[in-house]
């Protein structure tokens, strides 16, 4: 049981839910006497009624902060050439213990000491340079999402291959198409090293930009903190309810734009559902041109989506993956709109 720390932080992640015998058997660390699987109201026990957790993860023991990751975009730095605009970054892979939810310790494998790893953006058609360093005890890479050579795929046997520990490589491409990409490890086993923590949003954006707006960065993630290979905890941007405890300011009529990405592993599907409002879904970001106007959306492993929406009257309003038992893991949190 990799649970350390105050059990009692925990009223709700021992709630829950016929998904085996993982969660019975946090049930029973936590509340023994609830026994296996029993789905307890844990929100009742939690007293506040839909707050998660008692506590907040305290941003300085994981140095990052969710509550900064959600506007953090990393331009890494540019140089004019005789070709264009290049555009480098220099990213470091290593191990590192996070905390995923008050209370629960994560060994972590991380770009530049943070779950997710850091947003990068860059714009069309600029050439684009990632310094990549593994300083990690096991064998890394860093795979794109984007059109490029195979040679700067960033898969084992190809190219550069696995970074071994120590070792450094410089991937470069083309920023194309624009849209919401993702890059991730991709040493094998494949699942496991994108589980640890080894991901990120990859933002090309189009030459002509997009309309102004509140930009927000949502990663939606999970962890299987007893290595069975499905998911305890569930999250954006990897703290669980922490959105909850620290709801996401908007402003009222401002347009708001969410790039929306699931990297979950273990679970086939993820989802988004925001409360009192609806919004416009660019899939893939790949066209200026929403396809649809909804309150809910469903994205399988590794699918991404742009959505934009305003809040047309304050308050705070709700957002959660609409798989119940996501939400109730972690995968919840409130938009606070002000005037
Ligand atoms: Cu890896």
């Amino acid at each position: 049981m990799l649970i350390g720390g105050s059990l009692a932080a925990l009223p709700l992640i021992h709630e829950l839910v016929p998904h085996g015998q993982v969660h019975s058997g946090i049930a029973q660390a936590l509340e023994p006497q609830h026994g296996g699987g029993g789905a307890h109201s844990t929100a009742a026990h939690a007293g506040s009624g839909h707050n998660g957790t008692v506590g907040r993860v305290d941003p300085a023991v994981n140095g990052f902060d969710p509550a900064e990751i959600v506007r953090d975009f990393d331009w890494g730095t540019t140089r004019r050439t005789a070709t264009g605009t290049v555009r480098e970054w220099e990213i470091l892979a290593e191990d590192k213990e996070i905390e995923v939810a008050p209370g629960v310790k994560y060994a972590a494998w991380t770009y530049n000491g943070r779950v997710p790893g850091p947003t990068l953006r860059a714009r069309e058609g600029e050439r684009l340079r990632v310094r990549f360093v593994n300083a990690s005890r096991h064998p890394h890479t860093m795979h794109f999402h984007g059109i490029h050579t195979a040679s700067q795929d960033g898969i084992p046997g190809i190219g550069a291959g696995n970074i071994e520990p120590g070792r450094s490589t410089t991937y470069e491409f083309g920023a194309e198409p624009f849209g919401l990409h993702l890059y991730h490890c991709h040493s094998t086993p494949l699942a496991d090293h994108i589980a640890k923590g080894l991901y990120g949003a990859f933002i090309i954006d189009p030459k002509q930009g997009r309309p102004e707006a509140d930009e927000l960065v949502m990663v939606m993630n999970g962890f299987d903190t007893n290595f069975d290979r499905t998911n305890e905890i569930y999250a954006v941007n990897t703290v669980a309810f922490d959105y909850m405890n620290e709801p996401i300011r908007v402003k009222r009529d401002e347009l708001v734009r969410i790039y929306l990405v699931n990297i979950l592993e273990y679970d086939l599907l993820n989802s988004f559902h925001i409360h009192a409002n609806f919004f416009n879904r660019f899939p893939t970001g790949t066209s200026l041109e929403p396809t649809e106007l909804t309150d809910t959306i469903i994205q399988g492993q590794g699918q991404r989506d742009i959505l934009e929406l305003r809040f047309p009257y304050t308050g705070k309003y709700m957002f959660h993956a609409h798989v119940s038992e996501f939400a109730e893991l972690g995968w919840m949190g409130f938009f606070e709109v002000y005037e």
